[in-house]
């Protein structure tokens, strides 16, 4: 195995610069800031020289006085401003002779965006590519990834950075079996704050001639905003800059790191649960912590409002320079940077009824149908099948074929759902994923699965609206006092159909 030096020691620096954020002293490429090449000599040199984008509607409807740009960076080719880093750690591991074209197996640890990026670059360099990323990210990254000939390997989004099974853990086990590889590791090069140091940063300064009062930014591995505030610093020191972090993540409080502090949130791409070397909190002046339904109604505004084709940190950093800027007067100017496009997200958040699911919107109206706003009751839902966690993938199987169940819920030992198992996924992960029977019921078991509580009172609306996207509804049913949900049943369209007719015709008096 070959590994960058920059995963495996702490002299992390290009050309033998030792200090990670010493960026001045460490060799630059800046591209020319035009766009009049006629002709470029493959798609990796059109990544960057995105344009700056004065925003015209929802700075005014949010009464803010400075003037608000977008940083288009999911104009780039593979789709985020992840492209500039994976492109520029290639560059600097082939100059440094640690990449080797047709030899070396790039793999790498990432929510997706800088996967993209280095499968575009290996796809046109040649090189075998290998992305390992949590479940929680999208299938259109994933599908993207794949039609790029990467490989993918994917981990449990619950696993923390430290777990054997996360990402980082699994990209560095790898590693170490398949001969060649080269992690170039994003969170421990300094080519990742470089790339915004040279590109990103000087872009926003040429752009705006040097006079830039706020920059808003999202925090992932943060070599986004430490890379442009470096510079921006350097040049413009006045300048404020702002720190994006969601709720859930460690970045923009670490000193109070609480290990319940960490949680799920929809938003892909920014905060985590340790410090990234590519972290230097020292040039950010100010954070502002989001949550996924301001993100991502913010994503939805800035495509509806504004034509900026998004993804959902764009929204997150967004909905932070809105609060920001509050302190801005008229006349200055806050720069706000859009990371990734709305292809990652068409079945999530583009979605309206992914976005009700989640109740990040309010469900739609629907008065041409009478029985929208009648509630769920057991006259509804067939009942289900349970089996327990300890149970086996065969014992599952026996179970379906027993019941001829079109699904089984699985619980664990105070009855609460955990997952469902299904005939359609064990097939998938048999077929497609190599798995085996004899595998844990874990790795057979479906946790992205919508279910309603009749506790809150569901519409048979709301369960139309979930089966526009799922085939099934799992209905639980909660306890007061405790966590638990006990599964009582599940509704497919079928079910709704057979039920809304029975009532219709009753309703009719036949
Ligand atoms: O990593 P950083 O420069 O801090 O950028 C944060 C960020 C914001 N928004 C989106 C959509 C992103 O994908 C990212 C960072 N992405 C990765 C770390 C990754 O592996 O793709």
């Amino acid at each position: 195995m070959s590994t960058s030096s920059h995963m495996e020691t702490e002299n992390g620096s290009t050309n033998g610069v030792t200090n990670f954020f010493d960026l001045q002293r460490m060799p630059h490429i800046v591209e020319a800031l035009d766009r009049n090449q006629k002709i470029q000599p493959d798609i990796l040199h059109v990544i960057g020289n995105t344009p700056l984008v004065k925003l015209t509607r929802i700075p005014k409807d949010e009464g803010i006085l400075c003037d608000i740009y977008a940083k288009c960076e999911f104009l780039n080719p593979g789709g985020s401003v992840k492209d500039r880093i994976a492109y520029r750690m290639v560059l600097d591991a082939e100059q440094r002779g640690v990449l080797i074209p047709g030899k070396s197996v790039i793999i790498e640890p990432t929510s997706g965006n800088t996967g993209i990026g280095l499968a575009l670059a290996a796809a046109v360099k040649g090189y075998r590519c290998i992305i390992v990323l949590p479940e929680k990210m999208s299938d259109e990254k994933v599908n993207t990834l794949k039609a790029l000939g990467a490989e993918i390997v994917r981990t449990p989004t619950e696993a923390a950075s430290s777990d054997p099974d996360s990402n980082i853990m699994v990209a560095r086990r790898m590693a170490k079996e398949i001969p060649n590889a080269v992690v170039l590791d994003q969170y421990n090069n300094p080519c990742n704050p470089l790339a915004h140091y040279d590109g990103t940063a000087e872009e926003i300064l040429w752009s705006l001639d040097d006079e830039v009062d706020m920059v808003v930014i999202g925090a992932g591995t943060c070599g986004t905003i430490s890379g442009v505030a470096h510079k921006i610093k350097e040049r413009c020191p006045k300048c404020i800059v702002v720190g994006v972090d969601p709720y859930g993540s460690i970045l923009a409080q670490p000193e109070e790191l609480n290990k319940s502090d960490v949680q799920f949130y929809e938003v892909e791409g920014i905060g985590y649960d340790f410090l990234p070397r590519s972290l230097d909190r020292s040039v950010i002046d100010k954070w502002v912590k989001t949550d996924d339904h301001n993100s991502l109604q913010m994503s939805r505004r800035l495509i509806r409002e504004e034509g900026l084709l998004c993804g959902g940190s764009s929204g997150s950093a967004m909905w932070g320079a809105i609060q920001a800027a509050r302190s801005l007067k008229a006349g200055q100017k806050c720069v706000v940077l859009l990371p990734d496009n709305i292809r990652n997200y068409m079945t999530k958040f583009i979605s309206d009824q992914w976005m009700e699911a989640r109740n990040f919107k309010k469900v739609i109206r629907n008065d041409k149908v009478w029985w929208w706003e009648h509630l769920v009751t057991d006259e509804l839902f067939q009942a289900v099948v349970s089996i327990s966690n300890k149970s086996t993938p065969l014992e599952a199987l026996d179970k379906l074929k027993e019941t001829r169940a079109p699904l089984l819920t699985i619980v664990n030992d105070s009855g609460s759902i955990v997952g469902v198992f299904t005939a359609d996924n064990a097939r998938q992960r048999l077929a497609n994923l190599s798995g085996s029977i004899n595998e844990s019921l874990d790795k057979f078991t479906v946790k992205k699965f919508y279910k309603v509580d009749l506790m809150l009172k569901p519409t048979l609306g709301q369960i139309s609206r979930l089966l526009d996207i799922t085939p099934y509804v799992v209905v639980v049913k909660s306890e007061a006092t405790s966590q638990i949900r006990k599964p009582v049943g599940m509704i497919t369209s079928n079910d709704l159909l057979i039920y809304t007719a029975a009532e219709t015709k009753h309703l009719n008096g036949k």
